[in-house]
């Protein structure tokens, strides 16, 4: 999965692709890298970032998704607004996905009334408190807990269980204990027994641990995304494609894995 992100202020890239055509561009640029899905965002989740308005959400990730409509590639809407969801599923986006679980007012019922797939992720607080927080008595299993019932509540409002993928949300109100415990414990989240998706892509606990700026985080986001995939995600969520699918290439000809 690559990262779309119409934004001018997300962590790592924000303002690079802020103009629809910057963005469209950049999507096909991560498709010739060998993307297979696309996630358009745009709104920061990152620590500290404003509050978007569902006006403006729209305004920047419409005319981006009307431009990738058709691309080979499926495309993903992230947003935690049930409006902009409507809005996306109806311009063709395959895929929620929402760092907020489906649990804004009227967001279950958005995606089932559609056939797209959801990405239900974990996160403590918004992006305003998050990194105060950060309080677990066991951060995996807390995880699990929680997309466990997430997991429940979208197969309630009638979402079919093979649409439905997780996340345990790397960074969203966690410590750097807490990411490192959640990667090496990802091989347990399979017991939930759909599809996990990871993010760990220039995050902060990269950083943190190899002591790299954000603009140096290449070969560390390889290394966390081989590492996942490894302990049991199906789908990466990554900036840079091209290195990462050079990576996994290897580790697809060891394991007898196919390319996709
Ligand atoms: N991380 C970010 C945004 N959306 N969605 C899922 N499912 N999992 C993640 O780990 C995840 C996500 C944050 O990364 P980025 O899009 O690069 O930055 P920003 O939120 O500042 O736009």
């Amino acid at each position: 999965m690559g990262i779309v992100n119409v934004t001018p202020d997300s962590f790592s890239d924000g303002g690079r692709f802020y103009s629809p055509q910057q963005a469209i561009e950049h999507g096909f640029a991560l498709i010739e890298e060998g993307a297979d899905l696309l996630d358009i965002g745009g709104e920061s989740t990152r620590p500290g970032a404003m509050p978007v308005s569902e006006k403006e959400e729209l305004a920047r990730v419409l005319p981006v998704l009307e431009g990738l409509r058709e691309c080979r590639a499926a495309l993903s809407i992230d947003t935690q607004k049930p409006a902009v969801m409507r809005a996306a599923l109806a311009a063709g986006a395959d895929m929620v996905n929402d760092v907020n679980a489906l649990q804004a007012p009227g967001a279950l019922a958005a995606v089932a009334q559609s056939n797209a797939a959801v990405c239900l992720m974990h996160k403590q607080g918004d992006p305003q408190t998050m990194q105060q927080l950060s309080l677990y008595h066991d951060v995996v299993e807390e995880v699990k807990a929680f997309l466990q019932a997430r997991v429940a509540a979208a197969i309630a409002a009638g979402i079919a269980p093979n649409r439905i993928v997780i996340d345990p949300g790397f960074g969203f109100g966690k410590n750097l204990e807490h990411n490192v415990a959640l990667l090496r414990g990802l091989p347990s989240f399979k017991d939930l027994g759909v599809p996990l998706l990871a993010g760990l892509s220039r995050k902060s606990m990269l950083g943190k641990i190899a002591q790299l700026e954000v603009n140096e985080r290449i070969h560390a986001s390889v290394a966390a995304a081989l590492l996942a995939v490894m302990k049991g995600a199906k789908i990466v969520r990554v900036h840079d494609v091209k290195a990462t699918r050079e990576a996994l290439a290897i580790v697809n000809a060891v394991e007898g894995w196919s390319d996709d």
